[in-house]
């Protein structure tokens, strides 16, 4: 049995997934279970399990960045939200940002 996050087993092309964007530091990929007409991952290759692992600053910000063009890629106005730990929703640990667009009158009740 694997130990690779099932984020990791989808950069390295083990298992498919729905592609948005890659480049060497980042893949997009939609998310299996939508929870908006557009939800999307956003996902560092580098490994981290939470995003309070990244003491980097250059590196949060890169991924707030990337977030940010993937997301207006797909939609002028969006909404991105991070899971930090069980308790704040986490299911899987390999941190990821969630872009999630495309409701007809914004995200109300969602
Ligand atoms: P979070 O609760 O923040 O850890 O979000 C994890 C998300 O990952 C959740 O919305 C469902 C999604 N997900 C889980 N497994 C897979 C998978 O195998 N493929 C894709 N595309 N998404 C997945």
């Amino acid at each position: 049995m694997s130990d690779k996050t099932i984020f990791q087993r989808i950069i390295d092309r083990e298992i498919p997934s729905d592609i948005v964007f890659e480049n060497d530091a980042y893949i997009a990929i939609r998310d299996i279970q939508p929870r908006a007409p557009i939800h999307v991952l956003v996902i560092p290759k580098r490994f981290s399990a939470r995003l309070d692992d990244i003491h980097d600053s250059s590196e949060l910000g890169e991924l707030m960045q990337t977030a940010i063009q993937v997301a207006r890629s797909l939609s002028p106005d969006y909404r991105l939200t991070v899971n930090v730990g069980k308790q704040g929703g986490q299911e899987v640990f390999h941190t990821h940002v969630h872009i999630l667009a495309g409701w007809e009158n914004g995200p109300q009740g969602h």
